[in-house]
Parts: C-alpha cells; structure tokens; sequence
C-alpha cells in the first residue's frame, strides 16, 4: 500500500498516463481537453518556466488564480519543471500575498490577467506572467522533457489561514500527492474513468486540488473547471456537463437543496461534503433534493486531504465516518492518554501524510509522539466511527457544562427564520462562560426581541437547555475564510473574549 517508485513526478503519473491519452481530462466553457492535450500544454508550459524564466528545480512558484484550465496546466506544469508550486486563493490582495511570497521565498509568479493587480508590489524581485502571457509563449515552445524528480522532493506548500489568522505553510512531497490520489477516491468514492467531477472549493485549497483536478486524473475521469458558481448555477452545471461527482462545502449543499426544484440532477453518484462538519439537516436537505446520501469527511491543509470519512451507504447520523485506509484516529486528554469510548477529548491522526509546517515553531503544537493534533475536539463511539463535537479552541464552558457551540449551531440553524450562525462562549460573571449566538436570517425575516425568546425556546426544546444562547446578536454576515470556514475567532475578538 502506498509503495511508490524512488522516481517519482506526481505531475507527470496524473497527466501522462498513455492509457488516458485521448480520454477527456478537462471541461470548461471553451470546449474539452484531452489528458494528451493537457499534458503536452504543462510541459510547453514547463519550458517557458525554464528557458524563459530560468525556474531551477527547487525554486518556488506562486500561481495566483480561479479554477481554470491554464491554473491547472500551470500547476502540472510547475512540476514538471521540478518546482515547487505555492498556489494562492483568487480573492487574496497583495497585503495577503506578502507574507506568503517572503515565507515560502517564492522566486516565480504566474497569475491570472486579472490578478496582476496583487503581485503589482513584487514584480521587481519576483518574476511574473500572467497566464495569457504563459500561454502565447507555451505555443511556441517545444515540450520539456519533465525533470526528473524524487518521491521525496517537495511538490507545493499549501498555505492554512485556518481559522486562527496566521498563514502557516505546509509542505508535500510528490508521495504525498499520490497517497491521496490512492486513498480516499478509490476507498470511499470508488472513482470510475466515465466520472465527471464538479465542485466549488478553490484549487488553491488542496480540498478543491485534490476533489477536483487530481482525484479524477488518476482514474482517467475529467473534471469541470469554471471560475465561480452561484448554487442555481452549479445545479446547472451538473445538469449541462452530466456530472457524477461533487466536492463542495455544506453551505453550498444547502443553498442548492434550496434552489434544486424543477434541474435534472440525475447524473450526480456521489456528493462529497468536507471543510465544515456537516449539520445533519444539511444532509437531509439534499438527500430530500438530490435523492443521495452524502460522504462526510474531514480533512486538513497539514495533512493533504481526507483523512476521516465513509463509504455511501455507510453514514451514521451524526458522525464524520472512520480512519479511511492508511490513517489511524484516536481521541486524547491534554496528557495524551486516549480516553474512553464516548467521551470527548482531542483527535489525533496518523498515516501516510502528515504535517510538516514550512519554519513554524506551530509544528511543536501539531505533531506530537508521531501523532498529528488537528485542533478537532472529537468522541469516538463503541463501533468506531469518529463524531465531531467542535474546534477545540471553540469549546465552550458555561457553570461547569461543557458546550460544544456546533450543537447550538445545528439546532439553530434547524430554525425556517436561520439561514446561518455561528455560536461563540462570552465571558460572564456568574457562569464563567455564557452561550452567545450570531445569526443571519433567512431574506424576509425581521430581528426582533421575540424572535430571539423563540430561538431561544427552539434550542431548548430540542436539546439540553442549559445550552441554550443567553445572547443573540442579529448579523448581516459572518466572518469566513477564503474556504469559507467560519471564523469564530474573529467574533470573539469583536466580543472581547
Ligand atoms: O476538511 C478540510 O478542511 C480539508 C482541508 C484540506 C483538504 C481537505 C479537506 C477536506
């Protein structure tokens, strides 16, 4: 399992396969494009980086841009050359790509046309194109035979803004690319080559990188790239393009189970749901609209992709799933003894990859005894399988109770008026900690006193009451993420607490 040559280029095993040479690799707006295609664009594409840009192998470079095409020939292109890829989400501005560039000591930029603006400030040390640019070029060149890379070579640093703030880089090797190529995709999904892949997360995110670029490649599946989607118009590029398989993050799944009436959606097999812990309503909501039963999953930045999930067929209310092939969990106290069945404590995971922090001293807090610490306050039940509770920065202690605020979210958002929230702990006199409650409404709700006495009866009536919010504060948005993770952190600092 997991044996891979001591030769190793992830971009040239997911793009070269002669097998898939004529099979489609990817769609998009303009048209189809062959694995044969895609793999003689990256590697033209991998002789402008070396002979026009005098990349080295070794050298790291930013790419900067939305879910296209030349984002993903660049990528493989990268590689190929024997780079290291740092790809960055579209919607970062220069003051976000600084401490990026000086932390991962990035040499080269390629970027959207319409992305120059941010690297603007870095054009003097970094050398950049933008993808039309690449693209003019890569024509006229012939294509570079692929440096020769090792397993163990970096392949791309991952930056994590996580949900703390402070962008940490992770870094993966070209085995690592193919471990999770190998892992979650053939274990739960069990991609087939007629798959056609669709999905919302960015390729800057190695959700979206391995869901959908590498995932379908391996198998010889395509994958649709377009730059953005409302929900209406993701529904309707399953519809358009036949899709059989969505990657995408449980709000996006809710709001297209709100809009999904009257759009054929029957190509769809397998909907994949991971970023944020999946509220059992969501999952019921478009099972009602889609007719599937969604894969759960959990994954992180640090450790590539996927590490917890299950087989359709295999979900259990409630729970993210089981250790997919290769991965071992368990749940830790803060003395590192795993507790005992049922009771909350710390996850920690192992397996083929793991977190390697590019110069962080965060690694001390992330990797103890072989053990990777994701910040995920979990329980494992009698039969193995892993339920999610909350971050465990996000645990609330309210008189001795412990709270974990994503219970009072689900409960909450189980509300018609709740279109979405976020539950913090705020510090209280009296009870240490008391349950605080950011909601925005559905369009078509009014704030009001007594809306927030029914919420509040609402949450009692459903779970424990001393969990309900003693505090609701109306919102217009919550703070999220580039991935679109909620930042709790950010409204604690706007509290106070
Ligand atoms: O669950 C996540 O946040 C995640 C992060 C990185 C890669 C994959 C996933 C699902």
């Amino acid at each position: 399992e997991f044996q891979y040559p001591e030769k190793l280029n992830a971009a040239v095993e997911l793009i070269g396969n002669p097998a898939f040479k004529d099979r489609i690799a990817v769609i998009d707006k303009a048209g189809r494009t062959t694995f044969g295609q895609m793999d003689d664009l990256s590697s033209r594409i991998a002789a402008v980086l070396v002979e026009d840009m005098g990349v080295v192998p070794g050298n790291r470079v930013l790419l900067h841009g939305p879910n296209c095409k030349l984002m993903a020939a660049c990528w493989l292109g990268i590689l190929k050359a024997g780079a290291i890829a740092v790809a960055t989400m579209p919607l970062l501005r220069a003051a976000d790509l600084a401490p990026v560039i000086a932390k991962a000591k990035v040499t080269h930029a390629l970027a959207h046309p319409e992305l120059m603006e941010a690297l603007a400030p870095t054009t003097s040390t970094v050398k950049t194109l933008n993808f039309a640019e690449v693209e003019a070029k890569a024509a006229g060149k012939q294509p570079l035979p692929p440096v020769e890379t090792y397993a163990e070579d970096l392949a791309l640093i991952a930056f994590t803004s996580g949900t703390t703030g402070v962008p940490k880089g992770t870094m993966h090797f070209h085995r690592d690319v193919m471990v999770i190529c190998d892992g979650f995709p053939r274990s739960m999904l069990e991609t087939r080559a007629d798959d056609i892949f669709i999905g919302t997360p960015p390729l800057a995110f190695t959700f979206g990188l391995g869901g959908l670029v590498l995932f379908p490649w391996r198998y010889g599946a395509a994958s649709v790239l377009i730059e953005r989607y409302t929900p209406q118009s993701l529904l309707e590029a399953i519809r358009d393009y036949k899709a059989t398989v969505t990657f995408t993050a449980p709000t996006f799944y809710r709001l297209m189970a709100q809009a999904a009436d009257g759009i054929d959606i029957s190509s769809l097999r397998a909907c994949v749901s991971a970023g944020e812990a999946l509220p059992a309503a969501i999952r019921a909501a478009w099972k009602k609209a889609s007719g599937i039963e969604m894969i759960d999953g959990i994954g992180a930045t640090e450790m590539l992709h996927i590490f917890i999930s299950h087989k359709p067929g295999e979900a259990r209310p409630g729970a993210t799933g089981k250790p997919i092939p290769g991965y071992e969990a368990k749940i830790v106290d803060q003395e590192f003894n795993e507790v005992p069945v049922g009771e909350v404590g710390r996850l920690a995971v192992r397996g083929p990859t793991g977190c390697r922090y590019l110069a962080d001293d965060r690694q001390r807090n992330y990797v103890k005894n072989g053990w990777n610490l994701t910040g995920d306050a979990y329980l494992k039940d009698s039969d193995g399988y892993f339920f999610f509770q909350s971050r465990t920065d996000d645990m609330i202690v309210s008189a001795g109770y412990n709270i974990a605020g994503i219970e009072v979210e689900n409960v909450l958002l189980g509300h018609p008026a709740v279109s979405e929230c976020a539950v913090i702990g705020v510090a209280d006199g009296e009870r240490g900690q008391i349950v605080k409650a950011f909601v925005v409404l559905k369009s078509g709700e009014a704030a009001s006193e007594a809306l927030v006495k029914t919420l509040q009866e609402h949450v009692k009536a459903t779970i424990a009451p001393y969990k309900y919010p003693r505090a609701i504060e109306f919102r217009d948005v919550l703070p999220k993420t580039e991935t679109g993770k909620l930042q709790r952190f950010k409204l604690r600092d706007q509290t106070g607490v």
